[in-house]
Order: C-alpha cells, then structure tokens, then sequence
C-alpha cells in the first residue's frame, strides 16, 4: 500500500467577469421586455409579472460579489440570456478539454511533472459537453498522458469523490501519478432567466495532482476520505439524451437547466455537512481543534460561516475556513478547490486541514490532509 498526497493544484480562471449590477441590468431589461410583450396577460391577471432582481438581495443571501464566464456578452444580451460559445469542429479541442488542459499545466508546473509521468485523469465535473468519447481521455491525449481516464459526475462534489477514487488507485498500486480535473461551464446549464439563480454561479476549471508521498518533496498528505450520498430532488436538471424522447421534444424547458429548492437545500445540507465532517473527524481521532483550515464548498456565505461555526464550535478566525465565492461565485465541483489553492501556502509541515465539498444529490466529499 501507498500514501497518496496532493502535490500541487491548478486554476484556470475564464476571461471575462460580469459583477452583481452588470448582471441586474441585464436581468431587469429582460423582465422588462417580457413584462411588456405580456402587458395585456399581466394586466388582465393571468400572468405575473418578472419582478426585478436586485444586487443588495445578491451580496447578502450569497455573499457573491462577481462570477467568472467563458462568454459575457450572451450572458449579459437580454434577448437571448446564455452564452455564446462558439461549435468547435471534431478535430479541435472541446472547450472543457481546453479549460482542463490549462488548469492541469499549472498543476503539473508547480509539481515540475510532465505529462507523460501521468498515468490516470478523471474529468470530475457536474455536466459534460458531449456524452462520449470522455472529456478526460481527450485531457489525457491534449496533455500526453499515459495509462487511461475517464469521467465522473457527482455534481459539486465531483472533485472530493474524483480524489478519493484516484487517491484509493494510488494507495492501491494500480496507478502512480492521477490529475483530478473539474472543468466547469455552470454558464451553460443555469438559467439566467430565473431571479431566484440566476447570480449563483461561474465558470472556471481546476486540476488536483495526486502521487505517492514517497515521490514528492512537499505537498498534503490525504490522511483519509469520507463520501456520502442521500438522494433529493431538491437541486436536479432533467437535460439528457432522452429529451427528444419527450412528449414536447427539444422545447425550452425550465427543468432542462439548473434548478433548486434554495430554502429546502439549505436547511437539509447544512446539517447534513456539519454532522458528517464531525463523523468523519471522529472515527479518525481528530479533534476539531486541531484543524488549522477548511476549505469548504463555496456556494453561500451564510452556509459556510455556518458550517465553520458547527465544526469549530467557534467563529472561524482569520484564515481559518477562507472563501473564493465573492470573486468566483459557485463553480460547482471547482469551489473547494480553488479555495485551497489560493490559501494553503502558508501551512507548516504537520499542519492539518480539511476538503469539504457538497451538493446535488445530496452529495458531501470529505477529504482529511496534512502538510509535509
Ligand atoms: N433579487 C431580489 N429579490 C429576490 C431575488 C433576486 N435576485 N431572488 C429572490 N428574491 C426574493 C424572493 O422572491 C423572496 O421574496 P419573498 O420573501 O417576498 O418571497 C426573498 O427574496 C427571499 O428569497 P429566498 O428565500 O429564495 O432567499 P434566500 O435567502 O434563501 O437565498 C439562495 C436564496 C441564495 C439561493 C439560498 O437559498 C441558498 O444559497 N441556498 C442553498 C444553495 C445551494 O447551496 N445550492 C447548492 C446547489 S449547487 C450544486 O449542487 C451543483 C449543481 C450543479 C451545478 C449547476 C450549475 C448551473
């Protein structure tokens, strides 16, 4: 058996950003407009109108301040209200691929590892851009990779469970060297046309380099992982290849994009996280105390001050649990990831801390490390 580490990251940040009241304006021309094409429906009463949608709500049930897109100028054209990415042809890259591909070259420079030193890819994201060939097999051709890859899908916690599958082949033997890829076009399956989430998420693709302890100088050590899953409806997409099937065929649904029970989530995942991050702790003879940092999941401000609150038992101080999602928004399976990261340089040989992701499913990924 071996001892899989973590040994660097990478993020691969899109190029274009849209902040809180770009993203109201658009929203607020477009309910404008379908408010008046229906002006005789609404004033009649058999339709309501879109209210406005506001920034002061956004910062303070989210925290999120901007988001990251790979296209601002379709998000943000109240007429259409999606992004504009252009069809690439079968011999080019797919844009998941690029994305993953630049977050694994930053990942493989900080290790000073090739390519070719790599023998698994798990592409671990929340949606793919096609259903075959794998998103990760055309990582693992673009970055010269050998052994075999293939993707995987838990939503957000798509990274926790790709490490704790590619950590569990390291420890094994059966693999030496793994990226664990999230490449993340939440752009493509929100719906911006819905109030209630339509400032959640960003775009944005993280890679995770996992070896043996034995083959680095530095990184985390994974002391141990923890997945759980329940089954809810209360964050679903019901997009996929059975949609022409449907009685009303390729139509523009609303439950073809993302959508959630916000209230319900968040009442059911917090505890859920806070009690399975404590379990997880246990069993491994952990005290909450000893933890120097949390990097947890970045969907919601409130959810992780609370989650920081229930493990600590405390206020989280300073550093202690750092959030990305005021500049990245929720980038799904990516938010933990980014999170660790931009704050984990500072940790000391000895130092432990904690990976939490969570979401749809229900979903939560834990992953125990200490620095070395
Ligand atoms: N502007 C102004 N007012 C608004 C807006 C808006 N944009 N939206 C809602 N309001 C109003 C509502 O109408 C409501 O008014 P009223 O009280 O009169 O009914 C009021 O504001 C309060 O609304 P809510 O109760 O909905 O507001 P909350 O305080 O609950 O905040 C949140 C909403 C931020 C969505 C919050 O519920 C939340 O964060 N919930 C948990 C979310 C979460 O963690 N989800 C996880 C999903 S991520 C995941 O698993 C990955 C899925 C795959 C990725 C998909 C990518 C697209």
């Amino acid at each position: 058996m071996f001892t899989p580490a973590i040994t660097a990251t990478g993020v691969y940040v899109p190029p274009h950003t849209i902040t809180n009241d770009e993203l109201v304006v658009a929203f607020n021309a477009y309910a404008d407009r379908v408010n008046a094409e229906n002006a005789e429906a609404i004033a009649a009463g058999t339709l309501e109108a879109i209210p406005h949608s506001s920034s002061e709500f956004i910062l303070k049930a989210s925290g999120i301040e901007s988001r990251y897109v790979m296209d601002k100028e379709g998000v943000l054209d109240p007429a259409r209200m999606y992004p504009r990415l252009r069809q690439r042809s079968d011999d080019e890259p797919g844009i998941m691929a690029e994305m993953g591909v630049a977050a694994c070259k930053t990942a493989l420079g900080k290790a000073g590892r090739s390519g070719d030193e790599v023998d698994l890819v798990i592409c671990a994201a929340s949606n793919m851009e096609r259903a075959y060939p794998a998103i990760a097999v055309e990582i693992q051709k673009l970055i010269g990779a050998r052994g075999f890859a293939f993707d995987m899908n838990v939503a957000c916690s798509s990274a926790t469970f790709g490490i704790q599958a590619a950590a569990d082949m390291i420890r094994a033997g059966s693999v030496r060297r793994a990226l664990v890829v999230n490449p993340e076009i939440t752009s493509g399956h929100l719906e911006w046309r819905d109030r209630d989430c339509h400032f959640i998420f960003g775009d944005v693709a993280t890679a995770t380099l996992i070896e043996r302890r034995e083959d680095a100088a530095h990184g985390f050590e994974i002391r141990s992982i923890r997945c759980a899953t329940e089954f809810s409806n209360n964050i679903r997409n019901n997009n996929g290849f059975l949609r022409r099937n449907r009685p009303d065929g390729m139509a523009d649904r609303r439950d073809m994009q993302f959508m959630q029970e916000g209230r319900k989530v968040f009442k059911e995942v917090l505890p859920m996280v806070s009690a399975h991050i404590l379990h997880h702790l246990g069993d491994d003879g952990i005290d909450a105390g000893a933890l120097k940092r949390l990097w947890l999941h970045q969907a919601n401000k409130t959810m992780n001050d609370f989650i920081g609150r229930k493990v600590l038992g405390r206020d989280p101080e300073g550093n202690e649990q750092p959030n990305i999602l005021q500049e990245f928004a929720n980038t799904s399976s990516a938010g933990s990831i980014i999170a660790f990261d931009r704050f984990s340089d500072d940790l000391a040989p000895g130092d432990l801390g904690l990976i939490c992701s969570f979401g749809a499913g229900y979903s939560v990924g834990s992953v125990i490390v200490e620095r070395f």
